[in-house]
């Protein structure tokens, strides 16, 4: 059975190898101040819209390797986005740590390190490139204590943390953890299959304390009122928007 995830974990063990061998050290934020993805979305009335910088994936190929990902990460700031998510990965994604960086101290928006996660070091490069949230995939993990591991230690850096989950035997071991940020992928990493009303489908699975994001698979406007009519409190939108930037400023009308 075809699982890209499989593959791209298996690579990700290859980077880990470098990046413990780098030793990074990680910013020392002060987590006095709180959390800034989770005292945004406290403050959010509205939808919360984080849109993703990505210039290509497994699903869709190349979609943006010629342009620049700052400036599209700057018109997603002109457009109203509340926090961008930004893919690190450079083999699937074409990503990188400096984009991160770069989107942050031009943009001043919450970012999010898009990667694939499974190792304290790479918290510390999302920490050390100036990341305010990493991802944690449930489906990564053959035990969901070692995302609890990883959860605590990007906390004592200050560093929110987005659980996402597709699976529902993940959504259902998740539910009494309260982890603060959840989200539904509406991608199968598995097998890249995507829907994006299945959020709506998983939507009375989830925690009620939680914020709960929907991720993936979003190409109009209207199913938007779909996710946030089901109890969600904002989407992460990526293909969509990296095709064509200015479609920012639709979600906000
Ligand atoms: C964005 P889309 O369908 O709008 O391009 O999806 C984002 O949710 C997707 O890139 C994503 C992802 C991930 C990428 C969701 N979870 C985990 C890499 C790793």
């Amino acid at each position: 059975m075809m699982n890209i995830l499989k593959e791209i974990l298996e690579y990700k063990k290859k980077e880990i190898e470098n990046f413990r061998q780098m030793a990074i050290r990680p910013l020392a934020k002060k987590t006095s101040e709180g959390f800034l993805f989770q005292n945004k979305l406290s403050e959010t009335r509205g939808i919360f819209v984080i849109a993703e910088v990505k210039r290509k994936s497994p699903s869709q190929g190349a979609m943006a390797m010629e342009s620049d990902p700052i400036s599209i990460a700057l018109e997603y700031k002109e457009g109203g986005a509340d926090a961008i998510s930004v893919l690190t990965d450079e083999h699937f994604f074409g990503g990188s740590f400096a984009f991160l960086q770069e989107i942050k101290e031009t943009t001043g928006l919450p970012v999010l390190c898009k990667d694939f996660i499974i190792d304290e070091s790479q918290i510390d490069m999302a920490s050390f490139y100036k990341a305010d949230m990493i991802l944690l995939i449930a489906e990564a993990f053959d035990h969901l204590e070692r995302l609890d591991e990883l959860f605590d230690y990007a906390r004592s850096l200050g560093l929110d943390v987005l659980v996402e989950v597709h699976d529902p035997n993940n959504i259902l071991a998740l539910r009494d953890k309260n982890y603060p940020i959840i989200g539904i992928n509406n991608r199968d990493l598995r097998t890249l299959k995507e829907d994006w009303q299945y959020s709506l489908q998983v939507a009375e699975l989830l925690p009620k304390e939680s914020y709960k994001l929907s991720l993936s698979a979003f190409s109009q406007t209207d199913e938007i009122t779909h996710v946030i009519d089901a109890g969600y409190d904002g989407i992460l939108v990526g293909t969509t928007l990296v095709k064509n930037p200015h479609r920012i400023s639709l979600l906000r009308e």
